[in-house]
């Protein structure tokens, strides 16, 4: 297979002439991106005061083996200083004051007292916490922990409820846990046949094409760069892979790819959902979801054929009203060909952010407690209390999922504070002009961060903290292997890390212990809070980490080898057995029509990270995308009288915003993207939520399309 031109290879960094004086750095520390799931090892060696920091890859970790980065890997230090970085609390005199420096002390005693206030007028809930899946697994556990402990609130969420969380119920309605790849990423170059489902890692995670070596079956409605390098691309219709799924399956079964030994030995539930996909005939899969039959029969041949196969997901299957569902029938697929907990083959999510997978299992979660247990579970309230000297009956039951957080903010019976650490959901939130409105009408909003993004700068306070390559901590990868992120620069003067912003606050409400600021403290008590858990960590150690290049979970012991392949002998379901599941397709929650006859469907350009609050701040990024656009067909170009460049007005039911054409073959004739980085396409996304994952319908929803210069006209047909 021809490799991806020019996003991967080496690259010098460039170096920063004008960096500030700064205490002298420690030398060539192994550490990892700062980014994405695939956590590339990277050395960061030099010194920042004299410009001489430079990032070279690590060769020893097997995500990004053969030593390759992306461009954001590659300049991923230019964050470290330059004029983006705050290194100062910031704080209003008066909720329309503008942001102003002021002490650690001034701004801790504020927020402490603030949240004080709140919480004794309207409640313990009235306060609540939203994080990241950036966060270490030693942030996201203290910050779940000073939720129910120091805040005594049961709301809580994070961005990944935004990410891989219908990803993660259907693996633990299936197969009885949540490990995002339960194999080595190796296996996926192994593996004869692997279909992407929704995923464009060519963009996503440059590196990730390195194992994808064999036949390759891509699913997507454009033609992306990692479409480009498949073996077959299906170009399926926004929001209906569902269909397309029970379709493929439909074929599996009738034309005798279905592994009935494997079956019977190690799934249950196979009858109800072969009678539940009997009446989707391929002819009929194939009128819902665009897709020719022909090339749907030979997606299940090569998977069905391949002596070893996988079936992954990403993001374009997942983020749907409908994201649960779908990903079971792909699951149901996998396991009707004999897929799953056999050594190279398998089913996967791709988890998408740096921490994604370890942020989901230690508390940040809304209905969730350490070591992946859940908060409604009386003996996982016991073992939790336990480890943190509470009353079981102490802490709080499950809260509102993201979305449904930030929409009840500063509303009756709402909370009234939040404190963000990790996320900036102003940009990345859907329907995010409403989301914004929600957190103008709070009485406080806290943002740790180190720069100022959109969200930070609608803050009350700012707690400007330290980054990757400023602490120590450990982060769980897309193959679910602990891996430890250490300490290569001095943090500059006047920032904190969040563990220590999180232990001034407790500390301040009245909890002098209990809320360590040492990172190596917190991960020996999050060891102990998730023994026994599904995402047991209780036997890795920073040292472990260290000589064993990674340590995948579970590994109930320290002298536990770890579990690279955790479903080989039996699924971590009660009997054992995956469960296959009967579900059925349904329409997305937004058709289009006359007045909105686009799809409109949203993701990821290679230079740039989620909201861009980092990298819309990196120059060279910058420079390689400078801007958002609208990525059109050529025939609505033609009836527009637009070509590439030319201002396009993007209407949906929830706003309007504004992009240049990009006009490309690569995209079907009735649907358009638009990337999420900047200000923009969340203000037409549809926060239609899956009732099972509460993960919103990001990837679909129905827009009109002027040119900016034409007449305003809410009537006229432009449709397909
Ligand atoms: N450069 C870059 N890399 C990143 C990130 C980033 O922001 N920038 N973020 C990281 C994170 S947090 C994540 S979650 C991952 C995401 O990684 P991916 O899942 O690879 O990224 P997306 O671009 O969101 O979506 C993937 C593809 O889904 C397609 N798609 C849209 N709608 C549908 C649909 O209805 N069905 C199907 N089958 N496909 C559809 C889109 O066209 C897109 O090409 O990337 C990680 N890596
Ligand atoms: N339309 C549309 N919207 C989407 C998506 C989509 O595909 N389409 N994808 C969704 C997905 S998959 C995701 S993951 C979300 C992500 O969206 P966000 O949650 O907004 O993600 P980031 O931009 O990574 O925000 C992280 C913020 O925290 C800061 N930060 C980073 N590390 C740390 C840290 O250790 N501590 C503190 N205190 N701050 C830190 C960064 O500077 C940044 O400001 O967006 C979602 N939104
Ligand atoms: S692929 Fe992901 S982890 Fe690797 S260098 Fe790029 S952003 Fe960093
Ligand atoms: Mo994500």
């Amino acid at each position: 297979m021809k490799r991806p031109e020019s996003t991967i290879g080496s690259m010098p960094i460039s170096l920063f002439p004008q960096a500030p004086v700064m205490s002298p750095a420690r030398l060539g520390e192994a550490t990892h991106c700062p980014y994405c799931a695939l956590q590339c090892g990277m050395y960061v060696n030099g010194d920042i005061s004299d410009g001489t920091l430079t990032i070279t890859p690590r060769h020893d970790i097997p995500a990004n083996a053969g030593g390759l980065l992306c461009q954001k890997g590659w300049t991923a230090g230019e964050l470290l200083t330059g004029g983006a970085r705050l290194t100062t609390p910031l704080a209003r005199a008066g909720h329309t004051s503008p942001l102003s420096p002021v002490s650690w002390e001034d701004a801790l005693d504020r927020v402490a007292g603030a949240v004080r206030e709140i919480q004794a007028e309207h409640g313990d809930d009235a306060v609540a916490v939203f994080g990241g899946g950036g966060l270490t697994n030693e942030k996201a556990y203290q910050l779940g922990k000073f939720a129910r402990v120091a805040l005594r609130t049961s709301q809580i969420d994070y961005n990944g409820r935004f990410c891989m969380s219908s990803a993660a119920a259907a693996s633990n309605r299936a197969f009885g846990m949540d490990r995002g790849l339960p194999f080595p990423i190796t296996d996926v170059a192994g593996a004869g046949a692997v279909m992407m489902v929704g995923g464009n890692v060519a963009d996503t995670m440059p590196p990730f094409m390195r194992h994808l070596r064999n036949t390759l079956i891509v699913v997507d409605p454009r033609e992306t760069r990692t479409a480009r390098q498949a073996t077959l691309h299906l170009r399926v219709t926004p929001g209906t892979d569902l269909a397309l799924a029970l379709g493929l399956l439909h074929i599996a079964i009738t034309e005798g790819y279905a592994d009935e030994d494997y079956i019977a030995a190690r799934t249950t539930g196979f009858q109800e959902v072969r009678a539940s996909v009997a009446s989707w005939w391929p002819e009929r899969a194939e009128r819902v979801t665009g897709v020719p039959v022909a090339q749907m029969r030979e997606a299940v041949h090569l998977l069905g054929s391949a002596r070893t196969a996988m079936i992954l997901t990403g993001r374009g299957a997942e983020q749907h009203s409908k994201g649960v569902d779908t990903v079971t029938a792909f699951i149901n697929l996998a396991l009707t060909l004999g897929l799953p907990g056999r050594a190279g083959s398998g089913y996967g999510c791709v988890t998408g952010q740096g921490n994604g997978q370890g942020g989901r299992e230690h508390g940040q979660k809304a209905d969730q407690l350490p070591g992946y247990r859940r908060i409604d579970d009386p003996a996982a309230r016991a073992h939790v209390a336990g480890v943190w000297g509470v009353d079981p009956d102490a802490l709080p039951g499950p809260g509102r999922s993201a979305y449904e957080l930030l929409d009840s903010l500063g509303t009756p019976g709402g909370p009234r504070g939040l404190l963000v650490f990790g996320s900036n959901p102003v940009i990345s939130a859907p329907r995010s002009s409403h989301v914004t409105e929600r957190l103008a009408a709070l009485d406080l909003l806290v943002v740790s961060d180190f720069v100022l993004s959109e969200t930070a700068a609608m803050a009350d306070v700012v707690l400007p903290t330290t980054q990757w390559a400023e602490e120590h901590g450990t982060m769980t990868n897309l193959e679910g292997r602990v891996l430890l992120r250490r300490q290569a620069v001095a943090p500059p003067s006047g920032v904190r890390s969040d563990l220590a912003i999180l232990s001034g606050l407790a500390a301040r409400l009245g909890l002098a212990d209990g809320f360590s600021a040492d990172p190596g403290t917190v991960f020996d008590e999050l060891r102990r809070a998730s023994a026994g858990g599904v995402a047991d960590y209780s036997g890795i150690t920073y040292e472990r980490i260290a000589s064993e290049t990674g340590v995948f979970w579970p590994a109930p012991s320290e002298d536990h080898p770890g579990t690279p392949r955790p479903f080989l002998d039996r699924f971590a379901t009660p009997d054992g057995r995956a469960r296959l599941v009967p579900v059925d397709h349904r329409p997305v929650a937004e058709e289009v029509d006359d007045h909105y006859p686009y799809y409109l469907t949203t993701g990821r350009v290679l230079a740039h990270y989620q909201s861009g609050a980092q990298t819309r701040r990196i120059p060279a990024l910058n420079e390689a995308a400078p801007e958002t656009y609208l990525e059109i067909p050529p025939d609505l170009a033609e009836r527009l009288n637009v070509t590439s460049g030319d201002m396009l007005t993007v209407t949906s039911r929830r706003g309007s915003t504004e992009a240049a054409a990009r006009v490309s073959r690569a995209i079907r004739h009735d649907t358009v993207f638009m990337p999420f980085h900047w200000e923009g396409a969340n203000r037409l996304t549809n926060p239609a939520l899956d009732p099972v994952s509460r993960m919103p319908e990001f990837k679909v929803c129905a827009v009109r399309i002027e040119r900016r210069d034409a007449a305003p006209s809410g009537e006229r047909r432009l449709g397909a």
